[in-house]
C-alpha cells in the first residue's frame, strides 16, 4: 500500500455479513471503502459505523447486474487499488428436477456477471493504481457438487472459473486476482434467503455446529490476502469451519430434544 494516497476499495454487497465486515476491516486497513450494494439504508448504515470508527467510507447504491449503473459507479470512483466482488448468494434448495430456472438464472446474473461486470469497469483503474488487487468471494460450492445445491453451485463454479481466468490474463499487469472460498458461515442473511425466508430452516442449517465461521472471520481472511506484498497472489483459499471438514460432512453437538 502507497502512503501517498489514500488507497480506495470498492466492497460489493457491502450492506450486511461477508461484504459489511469486509469493509469495516479494509477501513481499519487504511482503506477509503466504497460500499456498493443494493439497500441503501443498509450501505449507509455501515458507512456511518465505519466513519463512527474512525475510517473512511461512502455508501453507492449499486445493482451488480445492471451494467450501466456499474460503469457509473466505476467514473464516479477516483482510484481503485482494491476490488471486493462479494455480492450474490443462493436461492432455493430444489433438486435439479423441480428447480426454477429463473432462481437460476439469479443466481447466475448475481454471482457470475455481477463479478464480471464490475471486475471489467473497475479493471482500468486497478490497472493504473500499479498495484491493484481483486476478491472474488466464491464458495466451497465453487469447486463441489451436493443435492439440492445444483443452481448455486453451477454459479460459484462460474465465479471459480472467472477468477481463475482473469488470474492468467492478467498475468504480467500489476493486479493479483484472489478467490476465497468460504464453508459454513453463519450470517444473517445467506441461509435465510436461499430457504426463501423461512427461519426455522435456515436456523437448522448451524443446529449444533460449535462456531460456524462469521463474517468477521472471512473478513480477517481477505484482509490478509489483501495486505500481503505486492509480489504475493494468494490464489485460492478455501476457509471452513474446524467443525466441518468436508460439504456434507459436519460435526453437529447433540440438540435438546
Ligand atoms: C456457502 C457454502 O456449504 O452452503 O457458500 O454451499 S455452502
Amino acid at each position: 500500500m502507497s502512503g501517498e494516497h489514500t488507497p480506495v476499495a470498492v466492497v460489493t454487497g457491502a450492506g450486511s455479513g461477508i461484504g459489511a465486515a469486509t469493509s469495516h476491516r479494509l477501513a481499519t486497513e487504511g482503506y477509503h471503502v466504497v460500499l456498493a450494494a443494493r439497500r441503501t439504508d443498509r450501505i449507509e448504515a455501515v458507512a456511518k459505523e465505519i466513519r463512527a470508527q474512525g475510517g473512511s467510507a461512502e455508501p453507492h447504491p449499486l445493482d451488480v447486474t445492471d451494467r450501466d449503473a456499474v460503469t457509473a459507479l466505476a467514473a464516479s470512483v477516483e482510484r481503485c487499488d482494491v476490488l471486493i466482488n462479494n455480492a450474490g448468494g443462493a436461492i432455493g434448495t430444489e433438486q435439479v428436477e423441480d428447480a426454477d430456472s429463473a432462481d437460476w438464472r439469479t443466481m447466475y446474473e448475481t454471482n457470475v456477471l455481477g463479478s464480471l461486470h464490475v471486475s471489467q469497469a473497475l479493471l482500468p483503474k486497478l490497472i493504473d493504481s500499479g498495484d491493484g488487487t481483486i476478491v472474488v468471494i466464491s464458495s466451497t460450492a465453487g469447486f463441489t457438487v451436493y443435492e439440492g445445491g445444483g443452481g448455486y453451485s453451477a454459479a460459484k463454479h462460474g465465479q471459480h472459473a472467472l477468477a481463475g481466468t482473469l488470474r492468467m490474463e492478467l498475468c504480467g499487469r500489476p493486479v493479483r486476482v484472489v478467490e476465497v472460498a468460504p464453508g459454513m458461515v453463519h450470517t444473517e442473511e445467506f441461509s435465510l434467503n436461499r430457504y426463501r425466508g423461512d427461519e426455522k430452516k435456515s436456523a437448522a442449517v448451524y443446529a449444533g455446529v460449535d462456531q460456524p465461521l462469521l463474517a468477521e472471520d472471512i473478513a480477517d481472511v481477505v484482509s490478509w490476502a489483501v495486505t500481503r506484498p505486492s509480489h504475493v497472489n494468494v490464489d485460492f483459499l478455501v476457509v471452513r469451519p474446524r467443525a466441518q471438514a468436508a460439504q456434507h460432512k459436519v460435526h453437529r453437538l447433540e440438540q435438546p430434544r
